[in-house]
């Protein structure tokens, strides 16, 4: 394999300090928005936030699978999750709320919406995905950063987290039995949050009816 020149290992170095940039940038972001709303309404629709810059291993992966070369600049046309930030939260409307506040940042452009929370993939996979672009204030220059958000509830990530295990260990082949189970979990995991959401409302009635 023929070894990349030192020109390009810098080009890849400075993209991956980009999309850190962009995720610090974003992260900031997202906590002042929480901590508002939490002053506001006492409440914190965001329970947890985590972050990631992709590995070059994933990136490289990636491109592969898309049949095209690993280059910097196939990466930032066809990796749109090299910045990622996942966040997690108690109640399906809570995706909802989280996505309207992103909208309204003036400074962040949605590039995409991926809305897998009303319309479900095949194998289950239950997430909202929001594509935007920041830009990165630097030195002599600014750039627009892409940065993928996944919202979901918390009983949505353990699914998506377990899917994710499976279907890398059986490299993208599980067996059919592991994928009906599978499937029939995302089902329990949907009754789940409608039963969440279901004790939420009676509770917040309760509190209502007390501060009458
Ligand atoms: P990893 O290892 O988590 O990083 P695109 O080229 O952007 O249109 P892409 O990237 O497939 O196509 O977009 P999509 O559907 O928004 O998926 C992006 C990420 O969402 C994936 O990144 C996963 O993290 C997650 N995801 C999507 N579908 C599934 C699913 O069925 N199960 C689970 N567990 N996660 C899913 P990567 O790079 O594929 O994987």
């Amino acid at each position: 394999m023929e070894q990349p020149s030192v020109d390009e290992l810098k080009e890849w170095r400075n993209l991956m300090l980009l999309h850190r940039f962009a995720l610090e940038e974003v992260n900031t972001k997202l906590k002042i928005l929480n901590e508002e709303f939490q002053f506001l309404h006492d409440y914190n629709p965001m329970e947890h936030l985590k972050s990631r810059v992709k590995s070059l291993e994933s990136i490289g992966a990636k491109l592969e699978k898309k049949g095209v070369d690993i280059t910097t600049e196939n990466a930032r046309k066809y990796v749109h999750d090299i910045a990622g930030i996942r966040i997690t939260c108690s109640f399906v409307s809570d995706i909802f709320k989280i996505k309207e506040m992103i909208e309204h940042q003036d400074d962040l452009k949605i590039l995409r919406i991926k809305d897998y929370v009303t319309y479900p993939k095949g194998n289950g996979y239950r997430s909202l995905h929001m594509l935007c672009e920041v830009p990165i204030f630097l030195t002599n220059r600014s750039e627009n950063i892409v940065v993928e958000i996944q919202i979901r509830t918390v009983a949505m990530d353990f699914w998506a987290s377990l899917e994710h295990k499976i279907y890398y260990k059986y490299q993208q082949e599980a067996p059919e039995y592991l994928t009906n189970e599978l499937r029939e979990a995302a089902d329990i995991v949907t009754q789940l949050d409608e039963k969440m959401k279901n004790l939420n409302d009676e509770i917040n009635k309760y509190k209502g009816h007390l501060e009458e």
